[in-house]
């Protein structure tokens, strides 16, 4: 990668990841693009407003910036999109059927995230296989199996290079996330530091994959600067940097904030999802493929949001 356009720019993924993206190629080689209009205090000096669904004005953004690559964020997440699955189908799959499509017509590489929603009740759910039963019962889950497909098509088919991971929930302070099932895993920490104490709209004993922000956007740069000829399975590996369910999560907040004390409301949208999801994924595929390697288990994560959201 040297230049790179990023959809989906202020989201939870992109305000880390443009960062990054800034200090290791340069802030005159990073174009954020956003639906919103440009955020006060926005980090880099590229950045437009746009909508991934206005194939034109994608198609001439990208054309003028002249971008070697394409990391496509711009998505709706499982919660919200059960709450508009119309809406989310057009964002997450039209959306990416334009950047496929300029991908293709200006001879681009494309990253895009999937997810652990990609799987549903029928997958095996410890030590969930890179290759396994994907039969997703979410609106979010039917989009990111038809993404996964459609990248790996257009790598077979037009040889555009297509490479993605199956994402857990991932945990940042510098941006909350926008709608998703593993949402509380962010949340929890807001409240230790203000009240002492939080509500899980996620069950006790629900375990889900997740990872730490800085691990997951070193995991978007390794695998877009990995040998292409090391990758099998391109769209999309399974990545995951820990699993847990909530109660771990209280016991690993105590070991910093001793009184704080965890109860629950379970919100049966949100746990019906989380229950369709694996608890453990099998992650070697990329480990051996790309060198996958992430470096924050749960304490490490803990003490470091709770240093940095108390900054
Ligand atoms: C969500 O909960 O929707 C996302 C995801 C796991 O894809 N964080």
């Amino acid at each position: 990668m040297k230049r790179i356009l990023v959809t989906g720019a202020t989201g939870q993924i992109g305000t880390d990841l443009v960062e990054k993206l800034i200090e290791v190629y340069g802030d005159d080689n990073v174009l954020s693009c956003s639906r919103r209009e440009r955020p006060e205090n926005w980090v880099g000096k590229h950045y437009e407003s746009l909508d991934v669904t206005d194939a034109k004005r994608f198609f001439e953004i990208t054309k003028s910036f002249a971008p070697d690559t394409i990391l496509h964020l711009a998505a709706v997440l499982s919660a919200v999109g059960e709450d508009n699955p119309q809406l989310l189908w057009d964002i997450n799959v039209n959306g990416l059927y334009n950047s496929l499509e300029i991908a293709r017509e200006l001879d681009l590489a494309l990253f895009v995230p999937s997810s652990i929603g990609a799987f549903g009740p029928s997958t095996p759910k410890v030590g969930t296989p890179q290759t396994t039963i994907q039969r997703p019962t979410t609106a979010y889950g039917v989009s990111k199996v038809a993404g996964e497909l459609l990248c790996d098509y257009y790598y077979k088919r037009f040889g555009v290079d297509t490479r993605g991971v199956r994402f857990p929930g991932l945990i940042s302070y510098k941006a909350l996330p926008g709608g998703g099932t593993t949402d509380y895993a962010v949340h929890i920490y807001y409240d230790a530091l203000k009240k002492g104490s939080y509500t899980s709209f996620i069950g006790e004993g629900t375990y889900m994959d997740m990872m730490y922000m800085p691990d997951a956007v070193d995991c978007i740069i390794d695998l877009m600067e990995a040998d292409p000829s090391k990758l099998i399975d391109r769209n999309a590996f399974n990545v995951s940097g820990m699993s847990f369910d909530p109660s771990d999560m209280e016991k690993s907040i105590q070991k910093f904030i001793p009184g704080f004390s965890l109860d629950y409301d379970v919100d049966p949208v949100r746990q019906a999802i989380a229950d369709s999801w694996p608890d453990k994924m099998d992650v070697s595929a990329a480990r051996e493929q790309w060198g996958f390697d992430p470096k924050y288990d749960l304490d490490a994560m803990t003490k470091d949001m709770l240093e940095k959201l108390a900054e």
